[in-house]
């Protein structure tokens, strides 16, 4: 039945069954997820409402996105790009993102999004990993772009600037035809990566398939937040996080709505400013921001009245910075987990079940288990490995078979977090199976910041930590034994402080720096990172 109806439906369409719950999502064999997503709102007259608002910046109609997605698309294949060629985006949030990212897929071209806070080596390295056909970059982030470009063992096809002098994305979309004709795909069809990271060795692509969007925003946008086409998405996390492309990006796309879009980097007091002047409806924050932001308002309180939803994600919600925020705001945060392997959130707190400190529970469309190291469930209030099934898992890591067979079992997959339920079925974090600390809702590999330490001519061995702040976020700390006992001094700790800051994407620093003796090791001389946090 479901196959019939599969094949009665017309190329690039989606059909939701909302009687069903999750809803039944089925999509057409043929399937370019760009048209649902950007021409359909042209056929359903939504042409001339604003799709993107810019804070400081030009609106970007509907029907503006569409030509424009087409022009992108127009303006890659022109420049020699073929079916199936990545190209590395290290793009501001800006219209031009969302038109180099979408206009990627119309065209079959595979967008690769990256952390815009990255430094040169770490560029160097995803070039040559994606063996990418091209590389589109905003000028504002040369400096690191430009010499990774010129480290690389891979040398790109295109390398263009999205914006600025000379040629350029923008001027390249200019001269290029307003129409095109979606690429034929299938739904599970390779679509667009995001590159994960790990707590030693380098990060992996996650491949996702055409379906995936529509997955997370039906599921998670639609049915667990309720997003519709009067909502205004407002998120303080980038596009290129999953969390930011799904919240300022995929969701509002999905509902006709509209999403603002805010290039710098996010404070209380910018972010305060943006909520005032876009009066948004939904925001989406990291606890790390939430609690900047409370302090903040103690001096000055922002009008917020505009939002009706807040969500927050990346790491765990602490239930004080929870019950501060509702008696400031008299609106709840709904905590959730996602992963970039599953695109967006999977366990969520929603206004209607919502415990302080939990994740929630699972989103529809989700499955979750906590299984022991047999990959046996374990007894309920047990902690255990936490599993998620569901329509939008990465298809496979690119090029790491053996990574992908450790994590995906049977259709479903390892988040590497550990979890137990409560009595009431709320799903709890209980920490990582690894040594991976998340700051500010970002990935931060210890063993990366103890390299860079130990880099320093006066650093003999580093060990990092996560340590609690004052609202109970982690945050790296270092460990340290000097060469020379003797070179103790806050200034050598200020020169190691500006020596991380340099080396390493900016948000990578210790935050604390103790100097030590000798650090706790097993037998065979591994650092015994769990002896050291607090
Ligand atoms: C941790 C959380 C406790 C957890 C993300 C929303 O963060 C996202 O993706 P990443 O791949 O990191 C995934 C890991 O982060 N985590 C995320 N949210 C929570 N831990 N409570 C939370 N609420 O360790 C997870 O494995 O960067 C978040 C949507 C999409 C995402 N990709």
């Amino acid at each position: 039945m479901a196959d019939n109806v599969a094949e009665k439906m017309a190329d690039n369409t989606v059909r939701i069954d909302s009687q069903k719950s999750p809803a039944g999502i089925s999509f057409s064999t043929v399937f370019n997820v760009a048209v649902p997503f950007i021409d359909r709102h042209i056929a359903e007259g939504r042409g001339a409402k604003v799709a993107l608002r810019v804070h400081g910046g030009a609106d970007c109609t509907y029907a503006q996105l569409a030509e424009n997605v087409n022009r992108a698309g127009n303006a890659l294949l022109s420049l020699g790009l073929a079916r199936g060629d990545r190209v590395l985006m290290m793009v501001k949030d800006s219209c031009e993102f969302v038109y180099l990212f979408w206009g990627a897929i119309k065209a079959g071209i595979v967008p690769v999004p990256l952390n815009t806070l990255l430094r040169a080596k770490d560029y160097a390295f995803n070039i040559e990993n994606s063996e990418t056909a091209a590389v589109i970059y905003s000028p504002e982030f040369a400096a690191e772009v430009e010499p990774a470009l010129k480290q690389a063992k891979h040398t790109p096809k295109v390398v263009l600037r999205a914006a600025g002098d000379g040629e350029t994305l923008e001027t390249r979309m200019r001269n290029a035809s307003a129409s095109l004709a979606p690429a034929p795909a299938k739904p599970d069809d390779d679509c667009f990566w995001l590159y994960s990271s790990g707590s030693t060795g380098n990060p992996k692509g996650a491949v996702h398939a055409h379906r995936d969007m529509v997955v997370t925003s039906q599921h998670y946008g639609v049915e667990t937040i309720g997003l519709t086409e009067n909502d205004v998405c407002f998120s303080a996390a980038k596009l290129f996080f999953a969390y930011g492309l799904g919240n300022a990006m995929t969701f509002p796309l999905w509902v006709g709505g509209s999403a603002v879009l805010f290039a710098g980097a996010p404070n209380p007091a910018i972010v305060h400013e943006v909520i005032e002047t876009q009066r948004p409806t939904a925001y989406f924050g990291v606890p790390t921001l939430y609690g900047a932001q409370l302090r903040a308002m103690a001096e000055k309180m922002p009008d917020l009245s505009s939002v009706r939803l807040c969500v927050s994600a990346g790491e765990a919600l602490p239930p004080e910075l929870l019950k501060r925020w509702i008696e400031r705001t008299d609106t709840p945060i709904l905590d959730g987990i996602g992963t970039t392997e599953i695109l967006h959130i999977f366990l969520s707190n929603t206004e209607a079940a919502l415990k302080p400190g939990a994740s929630g529970k699972p989103v529809p469309g989700y499955e979750a288990k906590i299984v022991d190291e047999a990959g046996k469930p374990v007894k309920q209030g047990d902690s255990g490995s936490l599993m998620i099934k569901g329509d939008s898992l990465l298809k496979y890591y690119w090029r790491n078979p053996e990574k992908t067979a450790a994590s995906l079992k049977d259709g479903w997959m390892y988040t590497g977090d550990t979890y137990y339920q409560d009595a009431d079925g709320f799903f709890f974090c209980a920490g990582r199976s690894d040594d991976m600390l998340k700051v500010g809702g970002i990935w931060c590999s210890p063993v990366e910041i103890e390299q860079k330490l130990i880099e320093h001519p006066k650093v003999l061995e580093a060990a990092v930590v996560g340590r609690k702040d004052e609202d109970e976020l982690i945050k790296p700390e270092a460990h340290i034994v000097l060469s020379d006992a003797g070179n103790a001094s806050d200034a050598l700790k200020q020169e190691l402080l500006e020596h991380c800051k340099n080396g390493l994407a900016r948000y990578k620093y210790p935050r604390w720096i103790n100097f030590v003796s000798e650090l706790p090791k097993t037998a065979t001389g591994k650092i015994q990172r769990f002896r050291l946090r607090q």
